[in-house]
């Protein structure tokens, strides 16, 4: 089995210090979070900018300085968001694409998100995608739901996504997809062959799903975004702390953890 990838969703848009009071906010901290990942065995950062505030923006010029930031510190993957917050605009979620990063997320439908909705129509995913393709971004394809897989496959025949392509489950959304092992199951029988895979499970479907795409050959993402917990009642004292359990467990269980350079070549970044 190929090395894992782990991917460490370090802030999110949604989650406030209030709920999560080690959570990294400005560049310095997020940058800083993102060194402590690497060094527990993180490969890649999945990231999402806050002003000075810490509410979430999509500013090209705050991406710049986290990703700055982050690069003198260590080599891991920068992958910022292009789902931004629910009520960010087209325009200004697309602002990150313009650094020119090795990847960034492509959400690939529209769905519920709790109380909100996360609004992907196919125009605009087109519209992203194109400009990814334009400037050699990988897209990692954030599917919320099984149908956001056939939309990804339709768009890949018409040669508007790459192959392969490189998905991201995100299971557990109130509003989309749940976070069981068959959900799981079902949609990675669901991509094509040659595909790469990650799971982002949401609060208490991290951990397990984490594992499970250890057991499966597939790629691991944790990280505040998803799940601010340790264990239930347990706030996790930093991203780090939950990157390195998932290290752990998949080195006994005799997986090996990517380097970043590793996770290129298995991605096939530029
Ligand atoms: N914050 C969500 C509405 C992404 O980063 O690409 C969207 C999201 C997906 O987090
Ligand atoms: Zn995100």
């Amino acid at each position: 089995m190929e090395k894992l990838i782990i991917t460490a969703c370090l802030t999110g848009a949604e989650v406030t210090r209030e709920q999560q009071p080690n959570l990294p906010l400005t560049p310095d901290e997020i940058a800083e979070a993102a060194y402590q990942c690497y060094l527990a065995g993180a490969s890649m950062i999945h990231v999402h900018a806050r002003d000075a505030e810490g509410n979430p923006t999509q500013d090209y010029a705050v991406y710049k300085e986290i990703k700055e930031k982050t690069a003198a510190k260590c080599n891991i993957i920068f992958q910022p968001s292009t789902g931004g917050a629910t009520w960010h605009t087209p325009e200004q979620r697309m602002q990150p694409i313009e650094l020119n990063p090795e990847m960034a997320t492509l959400s690939m439908g529209t769905c519920n998100f709790a109380d909100d909705v996360f609004m992907n129509t196919e125009a605009n995913i087109r519209i992203f995608a194109n400009r990814m393709n334009e400037l050699g971004v990988k897209p990692e394809l954030e599917c919320f739901e099984k149908g956001m897989i056939d939309t990804a496959v339709r768009m890949a025949k018409k040669g508007i996504i790459k192959s392969p392509m490189h998905f991201d489950f995100v299971l557990g959304v109130p509003g989309a997809m749940g976070g069981e092992l068959r959900d799981l199951l079902y949609m990675v029988e669901s991509i094509p062959a040659g595909s790469t895979w990650t799971v982002a499970g949401v609060g208490r479907y991290q951990l397990p799903l984490n594992i499970a795409a250890i057991m499966l050959g597939g790629h691991a993402r944790t990280g505040f975004e998803d799940n601010i917990y340790y264990k239930k009642g347990e706030i996790a004292t930093s991203n780090a702390q939950l990157v390195e359990r998932i290290a752990r467990i998949s080195k006994e269980m005799g997986r090996e953890v990517a380097t970043p350079d590793e996770a290129r070549a298995i991605l096939g970044l530029k």
